[in-house]
């Protein structure tokens, strides 16, 4: 049985040692070496050049290197009935949960206003409000989401969630479709988006949208970056309608030199790390997977190719 893997030439290594550590029984076709293309049972991939996939005939699965698929659905020649699997490990979902705590936390405590009071070397303290105070709501309570929000919680933040369908998280408020934005967005003090880019989602966050949130509200978007329309939210920052962002994800990446997010005083920026699949616990979950699959029972974590995540 033979696993093609794509990703990220760095760290091609970890994942060979991770995958022969969990499968040794599996042969590890690495791009572009592939060998003969019928011989392909499973695909790893992180943005594969397009037509890769569908030139393996016998391909039984795609397995996602990341929880996103984006990098898969842009492929117009991706075979439309191998099923596509996204990812779903334990090292990715800690990464988000420790990225979403840390950019919350870092709003919650004022750190912008403290950053910039340094520059000016300003000694004044900013009063400071519980966390029962400061409401954050979740934008897509799915494995990540529901992850951050229970994480959220017990720090004595009310967390509240939105999604396509109602959740019930104990102690996390559930909205629900286009009825439940509005509510949600209007008591979202920090609002942290981790929903997928699909159809429906590139753009929500627009000028109108923007303007539901309480005044002063924070964004954190780990999520991806054409769920906002960037020079909505920047005019949003310039009148201080939004108090500040955190954004690890944008329309373009690389973040092109000349965008104004670079060096704009109410942004924290990062280079799409929120969270990164961990090679070995990865390749324990692709393992099983293929195990499970092979034993004739369902993948699980399959994308719905027509809804978009
Ligand atoms: P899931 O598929 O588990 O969850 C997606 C969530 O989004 C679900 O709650 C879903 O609702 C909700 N959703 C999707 N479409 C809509 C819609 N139109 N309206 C309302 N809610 C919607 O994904 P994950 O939690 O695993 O990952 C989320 C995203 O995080 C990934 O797609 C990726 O883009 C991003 N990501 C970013 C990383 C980074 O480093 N920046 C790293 C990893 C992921 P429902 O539950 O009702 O289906
Ligand atoms: C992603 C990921 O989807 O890194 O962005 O998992």
């Amino acid at each position: 049985m033979a696993l093609l893997f794509k990703g990220d030439i760095d760290r091609g290594g970890s994942w060979e040692r991770a995958l022969a550590r969990h499968a040794p029984e599996l042969e590890l076709r690495s791009w572009p070496e592939i060998g003969d293309p019928a011989g392909i049972d499973y695909a790893l991939v992180w943005a594969p050049p397009p037509g890769l996939l569908a030139g393996l005939p016998n391909l039984k699965a795609i397995f996602s290197i990341g929880a996103g698929i984006d990098h898969l659905a842009s492929d117009p020649e991706l075979p439309p009935t191998v099923p596509v699997v996204r990812m779903v490990e334990p090292g990715l979902t800690t990464g988000m949960t420790e990225f979403v705590v840390m950019s919350v936390l870092y709003h919650h405590r004022f750190m912008l206003d403290y950053l910039a009071q340094q520059r000016a070397r300003a000694w004044r303290e900013i009063s400071q409000i519980g966390p029962q105070e400061r409401r954050v709501g979740v934008m897509g309570l799915g494995v990540l989401g529901q992850d951050a929000a229970r994480r959220l919680l017990s720090f004595g933040f009310p967390v509240a969630g939105w999604s396509r369908s109602p959740k019930s998280l104990p102690g996390v408020t559930s909205f629900a479709g286009a009825e439940g934005l509005p509510a949600f967005l209007g008591q979202s003090d920090i609002l942290v988006c981790l929903l997928p880019s699909t159809a429906e989602t590139r753009g929500l966050l627009n000028a109108g949208t923007l303007a539901a949130l309480p005044r002063g509200a924070a964004i954190v978007n780990s999520g991806r970056g054409d769920l906002i329309v960037e020079s909505d939210l920047l005019a949003a920052l310039d009148d201080g309608r939004i108090g500040g962002a955190t954004l690890d994800v944008f329309a373009e990446e690389p973040l092109p030199a000349e965008s104004p997010f670079w060096d704009h005083p109410r942004v924290v920026l990062t280079p799409h790390v929120a969270s990164m699949t961990i090679p070995d616990s990865a390749a324990a979950a692709v393992v099983a997977q293929v195990r499970r699959f092979e034993a004739g029972q369902p993948l699980e974590h399959v994308v719905d190719m027509a809804r978009g995540y």
